[in-house]
């Protein structure tokens, strides 16, 4: 799902000034990043796909794009290797084993600590939100009062609430758990925990333009990842979104009311599960709307942009006073049509990166090296059966 992906700190229940001293805090105490490769050099590359660089056009395509999908541009990405699927709960458990690695969403938020670095008489936060715990969906509270005619909530923060317990072994909160689901997404993971994640996989994440070019899968300027159908019956088989009536009625037409198993639904062109749907994945780019307007306005718009890095700092108005927003990708199991259709491979999200969300995840990039030469073409290769 889209908007609103609302942070830690604005739960809704400390005053504004308040709540712009917690992000504060929050940034500064981003959990450090593991550095021991815990994945092995020679297994590293396993579970990847080969995605071959090109130019594309990265941005929205038809009536469905949004203001900052736009204007549609020439990009060229670089070779590079990405995840054939988003990391499942059974791949982030390996790394906590192995590090003894706490997520943002696990760590108590020291008081004593944190008004050190605060302004004289800034005012604490209400105890739940220094306690470990992250946001939950709450669609399933909602009432008809609560959404408009067309569907949409009338107060943003209604679909969510915090949860204290909530994390990545306890997504929806306490009484929640991911037994038996080894191979669904790990979600409720900040954007340091993903970043965290990829450097002990001696990984990294994508850029937003690997993403975009990567979730293609090869179909350029298509809606979506599979094409241009937008029929129920291609939704289906290649994404795991809402059916029903958004947020108050989920029909689970597809089976998933939540996260599904990685690979559960087709894959792309180049071999890629999931970059549709599922769940939102984070990107390495600083979030704003108008990064294409301002991209095209510092390049020569007659080449195309070569490996583009993202902004300096993140904005977006839907999280006021904060230059941490990252760029999220991919849409969710939360997505539907009524809204953005974010599944869609140009569709844009951000989130503030200290925030850990149930319906956010990752996969990994890699970079060649040295950078194969001679091959002009566009596509993907396996990993595991053509390139060693
Ligand atoms: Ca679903």
């Amino acid at each position: 799902m889209h908007k609103p992906l609302i942070s830690k700190s604005r739960i809704g229940v400390a005053s504004a000034a308040g709540l712009a001293l917690l992000m504060m805090f929050l940034v500064f105490e981003l959990p450090g990043q593991a550095s021991s490769n815990g994945a092995g050099v020679r297994s590293v590359k396993a579970g990847m796909v080969l995605i071959k660089g090109g130019v594309f056009t990265m941005g929205g395509v038809g009536p469905r794009s949004r203001g900052d999908e736009l204007p549609p541009h020439k990009v060229e990405v670089k070779s590079f290797y990405l995840d054939r699927h988003e990391v499942t709960n059974e791949e982030f458990g390996l790394f906590v084993e192995a590090t003894g690695y706490k997520t943002t969403a696990e760590k108590f938020i020291d008081w004593e600590s944190m008004k050190q670095s605060l302004p004289q008489g800034a005012r604490k936060p209400p105890e739940e939100m220094l306690q470990p715990g992250s946001i939950v969906f709450a669609g399933g509270k909602l009432s008809d009062d609560s959404v408009t005619e067309g569907g949409k909530c009338k107060t943003r923060g209604e679909w969510w609430q915090w949860s204290a317990g909530a994390d990545w072994r306890h997504p929806g909160g306490h009484g929640t758990s991911i037994k038996g689901r080894g191979d669904h997404p790990v979600v409720q993971v900040s954007f340091a925990d993903a970043v965290a994640y990829a450097n002990w996989a001696g990984k990294r994440l994508p850029t937003e333009a690997e993403w975009e070019y990567a979730a293609r899968g090869g179909a350029d300027g298509k809606v979506y990842c599979w094409g241009d159908s937008a029929s129920d019956s291609d939704k289906l088989a290649n994404a795991n979104i809402w059916q029903g009536r958004f947020p108050l009625q989920n029909t689970v037409v597809d089976g998933f009311k939540e996260t599904a198993p990685v690979g559960s639904f087709k894959a792309n062109g180049y071999g890629l599960y999931d970059m549709a749907g599922n769940v939102w994945e984070w990107c390495q780019d600083f979030y704003r709307s108008s990064t294409y307007l301002e991209r095209l306005r510092q390049s020569d718009s007659s080449k195309p942009i070569v490996s583009p890095k993202g902004p300096a700092s993140g904005y977006d108005r839907r999280h006021p006073g904060q230059n941490n927003v990252r760029v999220v990708r991919g849409g969710s199991y939360l997505c539907h049509e009524s809204y953005c259709e974010s599944y869609r491979p140009s569709g844009r999200m951000s989130c503030p990166e200290d925030t850990s969300m149930p319906h956010i995840g990752f996969r990994c990039a890699l970079d060649l090296e040295p950078e194969p030469t001679g091959e002009k073409d566009s596509g993907s290769k396996e990993e595991d059966s053509q390139v060693k």
